[in-house]
Formats: C-alpha cells, sequence, structure tokens
C-alpha cells in the first residue's frame, strides 16, 4: 500500500479495526476514510454505494461485523446472519464497482468444522458440519469469503480473506452476556474482586480448549497479509497454540488478583470442544505472533482497569 492512498477501515472503533488502525498510523499511514455506523449505516446498500462512490477508497480493511461470544451468537441467529451478510455484500459490491485495489475480508476461525482434526488447516473449510452454536454466525462469514474469491475470479479483484483465532485487547466488548470469554471473565475476576465475592461462575465445564491471539498482533498480520498476500485461498491468523478454559480462568484470577473460589455453570454451553489454528502457511509467507497470552492479558486488564475509572 502507498504512503499516501486512501485507506477505509470498515469497523475502525471496534476491536479488530482499532487496532488496524494504530498499527497503520504506526507506519505512516494518514489519509484515512473513516464512518461510524451513525454516519453511514452498512447494512443499507444506497449509503454504503454512496461512500464509495464520493470517496473512492484504494484499499479496504473489512472489520466491521456483528460479533458477540457464544451465548450472543446462539440468542441472535437472526441478527447474526442477516447483518453480517449484507454488511460484507454492500461492502465487496460496492468495492469491486468503485475499483479498489485490494481489500481485506476478515473471517474468523468458527467457519472450520466442529469436529475437524486439529490444528484446523484451511483446506478443511467445507468439509463438515458447523458448531451449532454459531453456524449462523459461520455461515456468514463463508459467504464472505466466497464472495470474495468470486470477486477474484469473475471480475479479476483483488480481495483477500483471513481466518483470525479469537481474538482480545483494548476495545473489546466486556458486556457479561454479549462477549467473549477472556474480557468476560477479566470483568468477573476484576469486580468479584472490588466486592469481595468468593467465588465466580464460569460457563460450560472449563474443559473446551481455544487459541487466543492479542489484537495488535492480528493487525500487524492483516497489515503484513495486505503486502505481502494474493490469492483465493484463506489464510489463518493465529498463534497456534491452545489452552483450556479452566487454565484460562486460572491465569486470569492470577492477573487481577482474586482468590476465591472457581464454579463452573453446566446450564451454559461449551461449544466447539477444540479450536487451533494451523498456521503454518501464515509462518511460510514469514509473520509469527510476538505477545504471549499473559502480557497480552495483563495489557488488557491494564486498558480494562484504566475504562472503569
Ligand atoms: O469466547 P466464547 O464466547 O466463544 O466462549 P467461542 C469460549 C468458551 O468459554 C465456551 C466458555 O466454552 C464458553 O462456555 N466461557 C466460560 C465463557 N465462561 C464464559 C463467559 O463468562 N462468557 C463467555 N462468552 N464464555 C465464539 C463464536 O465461540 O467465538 C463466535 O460464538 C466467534 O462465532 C468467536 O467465532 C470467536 O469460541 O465458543
Amino acid at each position: 500500500m502507498e504512503k499516501q492512498a486512501k485507506i477505509y477501515v470498515a469497523g475502525h472503533k471496534g476491536l479488530v479495526g482499532s487496532a488496524i488502525v494504530r498499527r497503520l498510523e504506526q507506519e505512516g499511514y494518514k489519509n484515512f476514510l473513516f464512518r461510524s455506523s451513525k454516519e453511514v449505516d452498512l447494512t443499507n446498500q444506497v449509503e454504503t454505494q454512496k461512500l464509495f462512490e464520493t470517496e473512492k477508497p484504494d484499499y479496504v480493511f473489512v472489520a466491521a461485523a456483528k460479533v458477540g461470544g457464544i451465548l450472543a451468537n446462539n440468542s441472535y441467529p437472526a441478527q447474526f446472519i442477516y447483518e453480517n451478510l449484507i454488511m460484507e455484500s454492500n461492502i465487496i459490491h460496492a468495492a469491486y464497482q468503485n475499483e479498489v485495489k485490494k481489500l481485506l475480508f476478515l473471517g474468523s476461525s468458527c467457519i472450520y468444522p466442529k469436529m475437524a482434526l486439529q490444528p484446523l488447516n484451511e483446506e478443511y473449510l467445507l468439509t463438515g458440519p458447523l458448531e451449532p452454536t454459531n453456524e449462523w454466525y459461520a455461515i456468514a462469514k463463508i459467504a464472505g469469503i466466497k464472495l470474495c474469491q468470486a470477486y477474484r475470479r469473475q471480475y479479476g479483484c483483488n480481495f483477500i480473506s483471513v481466518m483470525p483465532t479469537n481474538l482480545y485487547g483494548p476495545n473489546d466488548n466486556f458486556d457479561m452476556e454479549t462477549s467473549h470469554v477472556l474480557p468476560a471473565l477479566i470483568r468477573k475476576f476484576h469486580e468479584a474482586k472490588h466486592k469481595g465475592d468468593t467465588s465466580v461462575s464460569v460457563w460450560g465445564s472449563g474443559t473446551p480448549r481455544r487459541e487466543f491471539l492479542f489484537v495488535d498482533d492480528l493487525a500487524d498480520a492483516c497489515c503484513f497479509v495486505m503486502d505481502q498476500y494474493e490469492g483465493e485461498q484463506i489464510v489463518n491468523i493465529g498463534t497456534g497454540t491452545d489452552i483450556t478454559i479452566a487454565d484460562l480462568a486460572a491465569i486470569i484470577a492470577e492477573i487481577t488478583g482474586f482468590v476465591g473460589k472457581i464454579v463452573y455453570d453446566a446450564s451454559k454451553p461449551d461449544g466447539t470442544p477444540v479450536k487451533r489454528l494451523d498456521v503454518t502457511k501464515l509462518s511460510n509467507l514469514g509473520w509469527k505472533a510476538t505477545t504471549s497470552l499473559r502480557d497480552g492479558l495483563a495489557e488488557t486488564y491494564q486498558w480494562y482497569v484504566s475504562q472503569t475509572k
């Protein structure tokens, strides 16, 4: 990407979008296009087309999405499938019509079959049934991948897709009901410590395994891939290592200083038993994650505390 190029980061206020902006600013990029959802409703085709027609961005990062943790995905299937399908369709089609030079679409590791072999290789896409708690979101994200591939095949658009693993970091959603596990546990342990509670409830059995990537590492990988990769095939972005929810909870308890008991709530779903990405493709391209889980957690906790003051 040329330093003067106009870069549209769709979803610039969110966890992923804000990290991509931080990374691009560090690299010296200044010519950004930002629009909040109040200014431009990306679920509205006319508004999205008008934005692209008037602003003519050169490069696009598609970080705008309806996202949430296991319970939100399971509780609001219509919103998860509809909002994601329509936003990505509007953005990708407008990018094609307005000759965007390159577009990067962000998917998710939940696009892989629930019982796929681990680690999850890019080739396992569409080889088996999805995890039921998030199949609505996953189907929408798979459609996004397919849109990029189809526009590349038919129109020659340079549109690529990356599949990040579970992400965390500053600007995450810390709402107890709709967030992902890591911010939810940070908040639960922090509040329990301050209220003097003797126990904290962790959903499910604690046995599922997840891989967590610090969002600034993801942003670095997205910029790297934008520069270094062109092709129809999706690219996984992760650390390649996973941890049980029980072990994650123990580390978060330690970082937040909570010393009470951890109680497992079996009424809540476990979701996919294991989710760990095969990151061989990305490491062969020359990229590796650098932030350890403990360092990323400490930084995220610090950010969370600064927001609660
Ligand atoms: O992060 P999470 O909601 O997402 O849950 P998924 C991961 C695991 O942590 C599940 C457990 O086994 C949860 O039951 N968990 C324990 C908790 N305590 C909590 C808690 O307080 N809050 C939450 N949220 N979980 C999502 C998908 O799946 O991951 C999305 O639904 C997306 O589509 C996203 O792919 C990355 O990894 O299970």
